[in-house]
């Protein structure tokens, strides 16, 4: 949506810019200026958010938009600040600088933070971050995933809007804070029971008048709600400010888009929001839809559903594609995740195209919401190997062989069996 237009006008007015401002000030063809690289040189993450790492895979500099390459994201239990991928939907310049940091708000912004809650409540709340610290807190370790994660791969049969997300749209983090279930029972719910969703906002705001903000609504009785958060805290600390600081709502096992950042408002509500973030993009078809047939501007309210939990997925992190590796006892490893509603029961590789699948160890020990790790040893002659990878949960539920089976206008919920190329000598 906005993505693409944002990044259309950023490189127009930026050529412009640098064109004019090159030519004025009789730079161009000067000795050492180097016209051609200044209008190619993309800005690292770090010069775009403070404290990231320079080697992030930046999607859109303007909006903030990277990912972690692939062989960073491994060998960590919870994913560093400085490497978990970003997603923002508004431009972290100008009016958005203070979005672009990760340094934790300070300490002026954490006194005034309020949280307005209403809707259908009795008496309306306005909640403080010091409310919330004095509550008791939980801890929860989630995958952190954006809905988009993977659509790259779509791209194989046809193209769709957005960003070109490869597998490190994805991190794995310990939240803490207050269960958004204590904070409920505190209130007083209007006396019908029509109370249904729960909506969330957040501080940040389009920057074009009747621009789409970022507004998300939920069912109070999925059961991921009864695990959901009030975070202050990510990975022992508080949170960084482009991650949500100081205040973001985790749903652990839902898509990244519905854990709302830097929240300000929680609305009770019988009826989601009508928000077109809601309900015209990140929604997935109930039926397999073909390229050409169906677009984005196809999705409604009937034939799709909004990119609630995570499709159940895994990935491999060793070997790496295209990796060569020794002959002989060869650890294969990476992760795998589901919605946590179900039990991830078990993780299986092939190196023969599917045709024989070889169990996997898995370690579920973060909990239901948290990367599962799993790895398997496996003897290879030296030659070239293709593994492919693929989780199966307690209902049944597993990936795709295809992937492009799930296509869909948005890109979206990429889970097909991972299959990676590699080489042992
Ligand atoms: N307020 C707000 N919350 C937001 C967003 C946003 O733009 N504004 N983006 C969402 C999307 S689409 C994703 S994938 C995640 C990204 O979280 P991260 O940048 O902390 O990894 O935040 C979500 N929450
Ligand atoms: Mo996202």
């Amino acid at each position: 949506m906005e993505t693409r237009d944002y990044a259309r006008i950023d490189r127009r007015t930026f050529l412009k810019v640098a064109g004019t401002a090159g030519a004025a000030a009789g730079l161009v063809g000067a000795p050492g200026f180097a016209p051609l690289a200044l209008a190619q040189d993309k800005p690292t993450a770090d010069a775009i958010i403070h404290g990231k790492s320079a080697k992030m895979i930046v999607h859109n500099g303007k909006l903030g938009v990277m990912e972690t390459p692939l062989d960073m994201l491994r060998g960590h239990r919870t994913t560093p600040m400085d490497i978990l991928y970003n997603r923002t939907h508004f431009p972290v310049d100008g009016d958005g600088k203070w979005m672009a940091t990760t340094e934790p708000a300070d300490r002026e912004t954490v006194q005034n933070w309020t949280i307005q809650v209403s809707g259908l409540v009795q008496r309306p709340k306005s909640i403080k971050v010091s409310d919330l610290e004095q509550m008791d807190h939980v801890k929860r370790v989630a995958v952190m995933q954006c809905a988009g994660n993977g659509r790259s791969y779509y791209w194989a049969k046809a193209k769709t809007p957005g960003s070109g997300w490869k597998h490190g749209g994805m991190g794995n983090l310990e939240w803490e804070g207050v269960p958004l279930k204590s904070l409920l029972t505190s209130l007083e719910l209007s006396p019908d029971d029509s109370v249904k969703f729960l909506t969330a906002n957040g501080k940040d705001q389009p920057p074009v008048k009747g621009g789409a903000d970022v507004i998300k609504s939920y069912h109070l009785a999925a059961p991921q709600l009864d695990d959901a958060i009030l975070a202050l805290r990510m990975n022992g600390k508080p949170i960084p400010t482009i991650h949500g600081g100081p205040v973001r709502l985790i749903i652990p096992g839902y898509y990244g888009n519905m854990n709302i950042k830097w929240l300000t408002d929680l609305q009770l509500m019988n009826e989601p929001t009508p928000s077109a973030i809601m309900q015209k993009t990140y929604r997935m078809p109930h039926s397999q839809v073909e390229p050409g047939e169906f677009t984005t501007q196809d999705l409604t309210r009937e034939n799709s559903t909004p990119t609630y939990g995570f499709a159940i997925m895994s990935v491999l992190f060793a070997p790496l594609a295209g990796q060569t590796v020794k002959a002989g006892e060869v650890e294969l490893k990476g992760v795998a995740w589901n919605d946590g509603v179900a039990a991830l029961e078990e993780v299986r590789i092939s190196l023969d195209q599917g045709k024989t699948w070889l169990q996997t160890e898995v370690d579920s020990s973060d909990g239901p919401y948290a990367w599962h790790h799993w790895q398997k040893s496996v003897k290879l002659e030296a030659g070239s190997h293709e593994v492919w990878v693929r989780a199966t949960d307690a209902w049944g539920r597993s990936q795709p062989l295809d992937g492009l089976s799930t296509w869909n206008p948005g890109g979206w919920d990429w889970h097909g069996v991972d299959r990676v190329r590699f080489e042992a000598a």
